[in-house]
């Protein structure tokens, strides 16, 4: 194990890809290797790119990439694959899309399924994101569909947001209004080339009017991802918030909101599993019978539940 590490902190390819798939699938070993990481963290800027399915966030982070290579920068990728019915293709479309860099030894690209998970895909996508940091990764880019909650959970994780939009999306825009704009430290309008980008853009820059004035102002770029177009403004738009974050005490937040979500999703897991499925496996099924049989109310169950779980941690040395 300390092998992989070791490797992996060298540079080799093969060891972060299988420290990746350890972390993943949360195997034992999963902590050592964070443990013996997180002091190598720290380092990376992480962009999180999100945005309504099918706008062009993959052609983007595509671009992106390239921008940054160009440039000399060294780039990690999670694509976190959603298992929505719309995007149910998105996995295979991200591989070709992402086959420009398959050669480079620069970029690594690494698409995290949700299918059939319960939870803890937040957790492993800012573990994954870290992995990428220790092994050197410059930029690290995480890319989800922004359509709820999971995903602005993801974000967490992220210096920097970028949200991107297309032309024509007149309801989503609705949408972003309600949740995404204050989670955004970039706007995007991708599909540049097509009708209608200069309209959503100026009502992504109205929607911007109503934040209260102050801190950090979203600019709102338009770019045609898929001829690299307007990805060199990205860039810069992206390294002056990164400047803004160091200049005041924006980078520390971040970090401290970072391992907040993550120490968060740790603890509720571990509690959830030892209570339902470990030790107290017996106890949480009779009391789930009780409240199914009105023989006692959830709070009730609850409450038992984590008093049981409490007491007996508390014996243990
Ligand atoms: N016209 C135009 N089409 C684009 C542009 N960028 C991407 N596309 C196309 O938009 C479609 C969706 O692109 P993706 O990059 O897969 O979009 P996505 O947001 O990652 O999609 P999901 O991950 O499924 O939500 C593809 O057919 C792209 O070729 C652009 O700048 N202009
Ligand atoms: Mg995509």
């Amino acid at each position: 194990l300390l092998d992989i590490v070791k490797k992996l902190l060298a540079g080799d390819k093969r060891a972060l890809s299988r420290a990746i798939s350890l972390v993943e699938d949360e195997d034992d070993s999963a902590r050592d290797i964070v443990r013996e990481l997180h002091p190598h963290t720290g380092q990376a800027h992480i962009i999180g790119v999100t945005g309504p399915p099918g706008v062009g966030k993959s052609t983007f982070v595509d671009a992106l990439t390239a921008q940054y290579r160009k440039a000399g920068r060294t780039v990690g990728i999670v694509a976190v694959d959603p298992s929505s019915p719309f995007t149910g293709g998105a996995l295979l479309g991200d591989r070709i899309r992402m086959q420009r860099h398959s050669l480079d030894h620069g970029v690594f690209v690494r698409s995290l399924a949700t299918r059939g998970r319960v939870g803890g895909v937040s957790a492993a996508t800012g573990a994954i994101a870290r992995i990428l940091d220790a092994a050197g990764k410059e930029i690290v880019i995480i890319e989800t569909v922004g359509a709820g909650q999971s995903e602005v959970e993801i974000m967490k994780y992220a210096h920097s947001v970028v949200v991107v939009m297309a032309p024509g999306l007149g309801d989503d825009i609705q949408a972003i209004k309600a949740g995404i704009l204050e989670i955004a430290d970039l706007f995007v309008v991708n599909k540049a080339d097509t009708e209608g980008a200069a309209k959503t853009a100026r009502e992504l820059e109205m929607a911007l009017e109503l934040r209260s004035p102050g801190g950090w102002r979203p600019k709102v770029l338009q770019t045609v991802a898929r001829m690299d177009q307007g990805m060199a403004e990205v860039v810069t738009a992206l390294a002056e918030h990164m400047a803004y974050l160091k200049s005041g005490q924006g980078w520390r937040e971040r970090q401290v909101r970072s391992a907040e979500a993550e120490l968060q999703e740790i603890v509720a897991r571990r509690v959830m599993t030892e209570i339902f499925r470990g030790p107290h496996r017996t106890d949480s099924s009779s009391l789930i019978q009780m409240v199914a049989d009105r023989l006692c109310d959830p709070y009730a169950a609850a409450d038992r539940l984590l008093e049981i779980f409490f007491s007996t941690t508390k014996e243990k040395p």
